[in-house]
């Protein structure tokens, strides 16, 4: 049996993301509408606190929201550093389809979306109001690392046709400093495909994944002949063997996802607590602990 259409995303939103997804790619819908509309799930949740509305906010207590968006054509659009607009996904696709280019940030990607007729709304909830008052008292104002802060919703499609496309859409790291963009926007980082050869994408600290190219990098291996699986194995061992020393070791984490063109996929993270969610014919939306490496 063919294992197309499918689709995989992160952690437990994941679920629900590939419910919407499989949606669309079971009616021979495009991948790239089951990718944007599955991450729009996570993003209007607003008990999701690390995506879109209700997200933690920076350490200045504003929600600024990165996401990019890219199709079997290489076509990509993303957004950094948007702040009041629920659905950045959205607003990366229309970068995609609607301008030159592919990234707008901050007060110009704010300006595109009001022109696109988005709305401008408040995200940052009572919930993460509170955390973020927690967090004020006792950090003293000072980014931390943690390896609980960080849930970004990947997703990757593979459709009836064959093409691929790939979604990424978070509030980045909690109480990071104002102006701080992630891996998440950036294509390469976050999230990047070939549709030759399969597609990645990442979740956990962001720095450590724009360091390494990480999901051009696991595309690069799944074209030199690596399964999905040992293509993100071998990327998270890179990462782990460049930031063994550092002091902020304890506090990294970070995973990814792979599919490639035949359908196949895999995961692999730096330690244990991520889990993946993948949707097909033969797979009922099941969640899995991805392995780790320490
Ligand atoms: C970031 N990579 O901004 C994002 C956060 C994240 O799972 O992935 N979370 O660094």
């Amino acid at each position: 049996q063919s294992s197309k259409p499918i689709v995989i995303s992160t952690w437990n939103h994941g679920v629900p993301a590939n419910e919407t997804a499989w949606q669309i790619l079971n009616q021979g819908g495009t991948a790239l509408d089951a990718v944007e509309q599955g991450v729009r799930t996570a993003e209007a949740n607003p008990e999701i606190q690390t995506v879109g509305l209700g997200g933690f906010p920076d350490r200045e207590g504003n929600v600024t929201l990165d996401a990019c968006i890219m199709d079997h054509n290489s076509d990509c659009g993303a957004v950094s550093f948007l702040q009041h607009i629920k659905h950045p996904i959205s607003v990366a696709r229309k970068v995609m389809e609607e301008t030159p280019h592919i990234m707008l940030t901050g007060e110009g990607a704010l300006q595109f979306a009001l022109e696109q007729g988005f709305k401008k709304e408040n995200l940052l909830t009572e919930a993460s109001k509170k955390a973020y008052e927690e967090w004020l008292e006792t950090s003293k104002y000072k980014p931390v690392i943690n390896v609980e802060n960080h849930d970004t919703i990947s997703m990757l499609a593979l459709d009836e046709n064959g093409n691929l496309s790939g979604a990424c859409t978070t509030s980045g790291a909690a109480w990071k400093m104002h102006g701080r963009v992630g891996d998440s926007p950036i294509i390469g980082a976050g999230l990047f495909l070939d549709n030759q050869v399969g597609a990645a994408a990442a979740t956990g600290l962001g720095e450590a994944v724009i360091r390494t190219a990480g999901s051009a990098m696991v595309v690069e291996l799944m074209r030199q002949g690596k399964s999905p699986y040992d293509a993100c194995k071998e990327v998270v061992e890179r990462i782990y063997a460049l930031h063994k020393n550092h002091k902020d070791i304890e506090y990294l984490q970070v995973g990814f996802i792979a599919l490639n063109k035949k359908g196949e996929y895999g995961s692999y993270c730096l330690r244990s607590g991520f889990n993946f969610a993948v949707k097909s014919k033969l797979i009922d939306n099941q969640l899995t602990d991805a392995d780790f490496k320490i």
